[in-house]
């Protein structure tokens, strides 16, 4: 569950600490209502991303009800983990953890489902805090958001010495690592040994028009990483207990930043929808949505059970 602000001390995780049967499946249902908040947001919406926030779905759930130190009553706490969204498209993931962690009051949900990219709704297409002060950062322009979370663990270390009391957190694509900026910050990163940085890349494979090794191969990618001097963990987006192991590693790993590279299947959780990159930018209609919310909800009343 979200840390209180009422916490004090630093939040470090052993690397063999395991997630309890019932903790797993108390976030594989967490998972699957936020996947069918954000099936019922994107067809009202009638326009927005698919395959991103719902291959993202496990790793979001797991930050904000298993990892983050954050308060969503209190969004300003100063001692909060930073989560940067870099790849801002996939946002219908983001708003759904949120409200369903409580940043929006107890309709939170509804008015994310409701109001998703509606003229002057705070749940824009792409994220802004003009709208929603409680974002780190707006995105949408793809490849800042990794400079964004070095330059706050930067100015951290400058406020609060190496203490490493905070975690910055920055959500990746993985078409994004196109853009060169990602490996300007990569570069520095590794250079200052930035030890309580942590991003995640979306290894799902897909980018807005094709495969990306059809498009601008990333392979080897963990190389790639190691090269920079990062700590790189490979895992399983959708297993809880694997995105737990390489969380706790990156935690105990002080002298360089990590990058969880996180193999997910994007749409995951509707099998019509899955591996498609034609789903990266188009949201289900109104018949698919139904299918969609058949699937999941079967599914959901097979967790509770379980
Ligand atoms: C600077 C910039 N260039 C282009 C775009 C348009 N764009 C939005 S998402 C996307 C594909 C990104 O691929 P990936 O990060 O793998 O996202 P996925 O398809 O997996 O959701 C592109 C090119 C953008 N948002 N910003
Ligand atoms: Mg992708």
């Amino acid at each position: 569950m979200p840390t209180s602000s009422k916490t004090t001390e630093t939040s470090v995780h052993l690397a063999d600490t395991h997630l309890t049967d019932k903790e797993i499946q108390s976030l594989a249902q967490k998972a699957n209502e936020i996947r069918i908040s954000i099936i019922e947001a994107l067809v009202e919406a009638g326009s927005g991303h698919t395959a991103g926030p719902l291959g993202m779905a496990d790793v979001f759930t797991y930050l904000y009800f298993h990892e983050l130190r954050h308060d969503p009553k209190n969004p300003d706490w100063p001692e909060r983990d930073r989560l940067v969204l870099s790849n801002g498209h996939i946002c219908p993931v983001l708003y759904a953890s949120m409200a369903h962690a409580g940043y929006f009051g107890t309709d939170g949900v509804e008015k994310f489902t409701k109001s998703l990219r509606k003229y002057g709704s705070i749940f824009q297409g792409h994220p802004h805090r003009e709208y929603m002060p409680a974002l780190e950062t707006s995105s949408g322009p793809l490849g800042s958001g990794l400079s964004q979370a070095l330059g706050m663990a930067l100015a951290e270390r400058i406020d609060a010495g190496r203490s490493y009391k905070k975690w910055f957190w920055c959500m990746l694509g993985d078409g994004e690592l196109n853009e060169g900026n990602n490996w300007e910050a990569a570069m520095l990163a590794g250079k200052e040994k930035i030890g309580n940085l942590i991003a995640i890349v979306d290894r799902n494979n897909i980018q807005i028009d094709g495969f990306t090794e059809d498009i601008m191969p990333l392979e080897p990618l963990s190389d790639k990483w190691q090269a920079f001097n990062w700590h790189v963990i490979e895992v399983n987006g959708h297993d809880f207990a694997d995105i737990h192991r390489a969380v706790g590693e990156a935690k105990v790993e002080f002298d360089k930043p990590t990058i969880i590279i996180a193999n997910t299947i994007p749409s995951k959780g509707v099998p019509d929808f899955e591996r498609k990159y034609e789903w990266h930018g188009k949201p289900p209609n109104k018949e698919e949505g139904a299918m969609a919310l058949k699937v999941l909800m079967e599914l959901g009343q097979k967790l509770k059970r379980a």
